[in-house]
C-alpha cells in the first residue's frame, strides 16, 4: 500500500491546548506522526511519497470562501492586534446569537469560526494543514488510478472540520474532500467510514443533506464524549440525504465485541447501498489506553477492523484521524493497514 506523508506537518504545533481550564501541551503533537512513519517503515510498508502541493479547486468548492481566507490570515491579524499568545478566541456564537455577520474584530472573527476552544492556531497551522490536505488528495489520486488502497499520513487530522468550522485538532476536511474528489472523477456513489472514537461531525455536516455520499461513524457517546453535540443514532440524514447518514454511538469500557458488532453493521450498510468507493477516517484513539478516550480495544482488534473493512472490496483511502497514546499510535495504525492488506 502506498503512503503519502509530508514532512511540513511539523509546522503545526502549538505550545497550548485548553484542557481542564488549564494549557497543556497539545495531545495532537508532530510526534504522532513520526511513529506512524517509522511502524510504516519497520512493517515493510516503504512506498512513502511526498505529497506535492495541495490542489485547492477541490478545497475552495467544498470550503466557505471567509473561512478558508480566516484561516490564512488568522495568525497575521492576531499578531498585528497585538495579542500576545496562539490564536485562541474568548467567545463563541451561542444560542440565539447572530450567525450571518462575521465580526471584523479578529478575536471575534475567530469565535465565529471556531467549533471547539482547545484548538490554537499559530503561524504554522494554514501551511501543515494544506500539507496534510496534500497527502489526502495524493492518496486519492493513487486509487482512482487504479491502486486498490492507499495510505495518506495526515497530520492534522480533519474530521471534526466543516465547510466553515475549525476545532477538535482539525482545520480542513481531508477526508470530506477525497469523497467529493471520487464523485467529481465518476464513483457514483461514495462512502466515509469513520472509526476514530469521535464522532465525524464535520463530514457528516458536509454530507447531510446529500444522497450521493454514505457516513457511517462509531464513535463515543456524544454524552460523554467530544464533540458532544452531534453522533446521536437519530440523524440518519435529510432531504436528497435520508438514510445516508448512520450513527453508532456507543458508551464508556465498550470493547471489541460491542464495537466491531457497529462496525460490521456499518459495513453492511454501505454494501447494501452500493459504494464504489470508500474513505476510511482512521483514528486510532478507540484503543484502551488512549489518554482521552474510553473505549478497550487492543492493538491486534485493530487488526482485525481492517480485514472487515477489506470486505467491502471497493477502492480504499485511509486518511489518519486521532489517536494519542503515542507510541501504540503507530502500532494500531499500521495493524489497520496490515489486516486490510491480509499481511
Ligand atoms: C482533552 C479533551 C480533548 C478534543 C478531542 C478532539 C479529538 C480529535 C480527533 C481527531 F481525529 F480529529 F484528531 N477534546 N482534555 O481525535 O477526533
Ligand atoms: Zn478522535
Amino acid at each position: 500500500m502506498k503512503v503519502f506523508f509530508s514532512e511540513d506537518h511539523r509546522l503545526h504545533f502549538p505550545q497550548a491546548e485548553l484542557s481542564g481550564g488549564q494549557f497543556v501541551t497539545p495531545y495532537e503533537r508532530p510526534s504522532r506522526a513520526e511513529y506512524v512513519y517509522q511502524r510504516l517503515k519497520q512493517q515493510g510498508l516503504r512506498d512513502i511519497a511526498d505529497p506535492g502541493a495541495c490542489d485547492m479547486a477541490p478545497v475552495r468548492a467544498m470550503m466557505d470562501p471567509g473561512f478558508l481566507a480566516f484561516l490564512e490570515t488568522a495568525w497575521d491579524q492576531w499578531k498585528a492586534a497585538g495579542c500576545a499568545g496562539e490564536v485562541i478566541p474568548a467567545a463563541i456564537p451561542a444560542r440565539r446569537m447572530q450567525m450571518a455577520r462575521p465580526p471584523r474584530n479578529i478575536d471575534g472573527l475567530a469565535g465565529y469560526y471556531c467549533l471547539a476552544q482547545e484548538t490554537a492556531i499559530t503561524g504554522g497551522t494554514w501551511g501543515a494543514a494544506l500539507s496534510s490536505m496534500a497527502s489526502a488528495q495524493a492518496a486519492q489520486r493513487h486509487v482512482a488510478a487504479g491502486a486498490r488502497s492507499a495510505f495518506a499520513l495526515c497530520r492534522p487530522p480533519g474530521h471534526h472540520a466543516t465547510a466553515d468550522m475549525y476545532g477538535g485538532y482539525c482545520f480542513l476536511n481531508n477526508a470530506a474532500v477525497v469523497a467529493q474528489m471520487f464523485r467529481d472523477q465518476g464513483a457514483g456513489r461514495v462512502a466515509v467510514l469513520d472509526i476514530d472514537f469521535h464522532h465525524g461531525n464535520g463530514t457528516q455536516d458536509i454530507f447531510y443533506g446529500r444522497g450521493d455520499v454514505f457516513f457511517a461513524s462509531v464513535h463515543g457517546a456524544p454524552e460523554d464524549a467530544f464533540p458532544y453535540f452531534l453522533g446521536f443514532a437519530d440523524e440518519t440524514g435529510a432531504g436528497a440525504g435520508e438514510g445516508t447518514t448512520a450513527n453508532y454511538p456507543l458508551p464508556p469500557g465498550t470493547g471489541y465485541d460491542r464495537w466491531s458488532g457497529a462496525l460490521d453493521d456499518a459495513i453492511a450498510r454501505i454494501k447494501a447501498w452500493g459504494a464504489e468507493a470508500l474513505v476510511v477516517s482512521l483514528g486510532v484513539d478507540a484503543y484502551k489506553d488512549d489518554p482521552i478516550s474510553f473505549f478497550k480495544l487492543d492493538s491486534p482488534d485493530f487488526a482485525d477492523a481492517g480485514r472487515r473493512i477489506e470486505t467491502l472490496g471497493l477502492p480504499t483511502v485511509f486518511c489518519m484521524e486521532g489517536g494519542y497514546a503515542i507510541e501504540a499510535v503507530g502500532i494500531n495504525t499500521v495493524n489497520v493497514l496490515e489486516g486490510f492488506l491480509g499481511a
